[in-house]
């Protein structure tokens, strides 16, 4: 059973217990206690006296960061099982969350690294008397509110910026995907962490998460989830003028042109769509392609998509797992047959596997969907399944014109053996991430977030740790003297 962790101690309520779905088996593996309001209201009382009190903020920045190294220890020392955990949370393959593991653990050691070393900045002013110092401290209480594809990673790339900053957290996680972030509190419960610094809440969005985004006592809410509920937190968020920073997924942009080394480029247009059954911010679930190349392209794709191997994540076999739920993937399917029906036409899957052995499940079939057009709205909408739309271009302009005619500018890449092109096409796209003959890489230092409706703000790089830091600007007159403004 997985509780509270508040105040330094694990709590437990009388609530019913929500039950943890196994989307590959579709059978019940835990239960969670699910919060309630007065239960978010103590766990941000508790991140507000320990932020108030001084004692974590004041802490020497260099030990804040030995608390992300130790995390990061204890999920190398743990990480089959935190692995296990991340498979049976969100059904993508041990290999998949072992790599999640990897990334989480470069960004607890990265902030580590960078949280530690912020000197104030002075500068040089004419009068000599006078000292201006710019430092930056932390915001206060931060609520990290987390999605459910990357539980363990989205929460580590939220709380190590927070916390060696100086901030104090309550983080709650998707309420389909508690396993990972109970798993990482026990590693922060062994550390020598002050209580209160870092707080855990289960529970669905309505109370849970509301709670948090619209509590006078919270400074910051950090939400990575979908566009309908990021605008509802930025809404909810303004009554108190909160900050704010939202990833909000996308529906990215795969470009190749015809001089694109066509083997690299399918392969990874593969790994772009399908990796965690596509349910993925960054995933390349439109893919343009020049129009000499596309037919051959095409048939490329669909002959390698339709032998992906679907199963259970602890499958060594398994190359892709389930969507995350049985209402997610009637979700997914809706939008396949309603591109079909908008005139796509539906070159790969399509459906559910009628495998007997992916029945318990949620699978669905790697999907492609030719002959689409910008208007369709299985292109223009962010499916969050194994499905990928093709589209036809004839020129570097009118690709770049369709590719950016969208709400969304997350990530998207382009595939030309041209390096003048692709340089023009990536600062041409309204994207807060080109990848330039590849898809998918992401660096600790490297900004991580979306122009226009994909969100506001950015994770990871030195940009991730000033979401959480307020500036201030300290001026200081060794010699006072009066202004003489109002004399006479
Ligand atoms: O996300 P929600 P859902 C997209 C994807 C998916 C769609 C809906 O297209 O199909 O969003 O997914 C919490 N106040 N992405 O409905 O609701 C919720 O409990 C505060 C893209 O599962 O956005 C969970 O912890 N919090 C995305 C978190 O918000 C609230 C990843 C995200 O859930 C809340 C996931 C409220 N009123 C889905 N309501 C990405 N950017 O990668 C819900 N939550």
């Amino acid at each position: 059973m997985r509780g509270l962790y508040i105040d330094g101690s694990w709590r437990t309520n009388d609530t019913e217990r929500r039950p943890v779905t196994d989307p590959g088996t579709g059978e019940v593996i835990d239960r969670a206690v699910e919060a309630s309001v007065g239960d978010v209201r103590a766990a941000i009382a508790a991140a507000r006296s320990a932020f108030d009190d001084g004692g974590w903020s004041y802490t020497d920045p260099a030990r804040r960061a030995e608390v992300l190294r130790g995390l990061a220890a204890g999920l190398v020392r743990d990480r089959d099982e935190v692995a296990r955990l991340e498979t049976l949370d969100t059904g993508k393959t041990v290999a998949e969350s072992h790599a999640d593991i990897e990334d989480s653990v470069a960004v607890l050691r990265y902030y580590a690294e960078i949280g530690a070393g912020e000197a104030p900045g002075a500068i040089a002013l004419p009068r000599p008397s006078v000292t201006s110092i710019v430092t930056r401290e932390p915001v206060g209480v931060c609520a990290l509110i987390c999605p459910w594809n990357y539980p363990l990673l989205q929460l580590t790339w939220k709380l190590a910026p927070a916390l060696v900053a100086g901030n104090t957290i309550v983080a709650k996680p998707s309420e389909l995907t508690p396993l990972t972030t109970s798993k990482l509190f026990e590693l922060l419960d062994e550390l020598d962490l002050p209580a209160g610094v870092a707080n855990l809440v289960l529970g669905a969005g309505q109370p849970v998460g509301h709670e948090l985004v619209a509590s006078p006592d919270v400074d910051l809410v950090s939400f990575t989830g979908g566009l309908v509920t990021g605008k509802m937190v930025m809404r909810e968020a303004a009554v108190n003028v909160k900050r704010v920073a939202l990833e909000l997924g996308g529906k990215n942009p795969n470009i190749v042109f015809a001089d694109a080394d066509i083997d690299a480029a399918v392969d990874n247009a593969l790994t772009a769509a399908f990796v965690h059954a596509g349910q993925v911010c960054s995933a390349g679930a439109r893919l343009m392609v020049e129009a000499p190349l596309h037919d051959r392209f095409v048939d490329a794709l669909v002959d390698r998509a339709a032998k992906i191997r679907l199963g259970n994540g602890f499958d060594d076999a398994t190359q892709m797992g389930p969507v995350i739920s049985a209402a997610h993937r009637d979700k997914v399917d809706g939008h396949v047959q309603r591109g079909v029906a908008e005139g796509a036409t539906l070159a790969l899957g399509g459906r559910p596997p009628d495998d007997d052995h992916l029945q318990g499940g949620f699978f669905y079939l790697p999907t492609v969907l030719v002959d689409c057009d910008d208007d369709l709205n299985v292109v223009r909408e962010e499916i969050f399944g194994p499905v990928v739309t093709v589209e036809r271009f004839a020129t570097e302009d009118e690709v770049v014109r369709r590719a950016n005619a969208t709400i969304y500018g997350l990530a998207g890449a382009v595939w030309t053996a041209d390096a003048d092109r692709a340089r023009a096409v990536a600062r041409a796209l309204r994207l807060g991430t080109v990848w330039i003959n590849d898809y998918h890489p992401y660096l600790p230092h490297a900004e991580w977030g979306g122009f226009k409706q994909s969100g506001s703000g950015r994770e990871l790089g030195r940009l991730g740790l000033e979401e959480y830091c307020e500036t201030k600007h300290v001026y200081r007159n060794e010699s006072p003297a009066p202004t003489g403004w109002f004399d006479g």
